[in-house]
């Protein structure tokens, strides 16, 4: 695929992946603080739809989705795990969570029982304060999105995170499917150093649908508050996710398809009435 690079440094890329005429849109920055990374955070706001307010909840009309973690209730953060489905059910965004290891913590604000940033308040630091996001004791963490609110499987066409502690490059990798499980896009999250910020985004620039997205956060765990899997690999987590509004995925038997025709007329000739008042 061709890789068109819009970051902060301008580093043009050219790749050949396995989707061949897909152009996927890159943002990428790197560096030890907030600062080194807002400017590319905010060309990609622009390219999903722009401002500074991502939309609200539920249906949210072609803006733009994120989460920062930092608006989760005490009861579903650290040491509490948090649901996987908790931006889909709680607080629904479209977004579900899955990992092959034991589930998900988001950090604990101060001044709970827990301790912040996971107990490794030398390693990591938050972008947007204070929460930060892991999977437990595996480095993998799985985005599906879905009509936010319900479970009718959807498609996003931009997706982007903040990636906390990178220290080893080409470890930590975001990586996106389409609805048959191809790869469509793959790249490596930039370094940032210890207590670094890494963001990687990308936008389809064809017209390509994101079934999935795949996280890989270093090559090390976090098994519970302090508790690495190992003691020697590059140990990452995340703050926040950015993404443009999941919508209906629309790869269906033909004959299911072409009833849904005259709903996906209907549903399409709605969006155009709001656009329009
Ligand atoms: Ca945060
Ligand atoms: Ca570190
Ligand atoms: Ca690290």
């Amino acid at each position: 695929m061709n890789l068109i690079c819009k970051s902060a440094g301008a580093i043009a890329a050219l790749l050949l992946a396995p989707a061949a005429g897909a152009a996927l849109i890159v943002f990428e920055a790197a560096g030890t603080n907030a600062a080194a990374i807002t400017p590319t955070r905010d060309d990609f706001r622009a390219a999903v739809g722009g401002g500074i307010n991502a939309g609200a909840n539920g249906s949210f009309g072609g803006l733009r989705r994120e989460i920062n973690w930092d608006g989760v209730p005490n009861g579903f953060a650290d040491a509490s795990a948090l649901p996987a489905d908790f931006f889909n059910v709680n607080s629904p965004r479209g977004a579900v969570f899955s990992t092959p290891g034991a589930g998900f913590l988001v950090s604990a604000n101060a001044g709970q029982s827990a301790p912040i940033l996971f107990g490794f308040a030398n390693e990591f630091a938050a972008f947007s304060a204070q929460r930060l996001f892991t999977a437990v004791s595996s480095n993998i963490t799985d985005v599906s999105f879905f009509v936010p609110g319900t479970t009718t499987a959807a498609t996003t066409s931009a997706f982007a995170a903040i990636f906390v502690d990178v220290e080893v490059a080409n470890q930590t990798t975001m990586e996106f499917f389409d609805e048959s499980g191809s790869s469509i896009f793959a790249r490596a999250v930039l370094a940032g150093g210890n207590q670094g910020l890494s963001f990687l985004g990308a936008v389809a620039g064809a017209g390509e649908r994101i079934s999935r997205v795949r996280l890989t956060s270093g090559l090390n765990t976090i098994v519970a508050n302090g508790v690495l899997g190992n003691p020697n690999d590059d140990v990452v987590v995340m703050d926040d996710f950015l993404y443009a509004e999941p919508r209906r995925a629309v790869s269906e038997p033909a004959g299911i398809a072409l009833a849904g025709l005259g709903l996906l007329g209907g549903l399409l000739g709605l969006r155009r009435r709001r656009q329009d008042a």
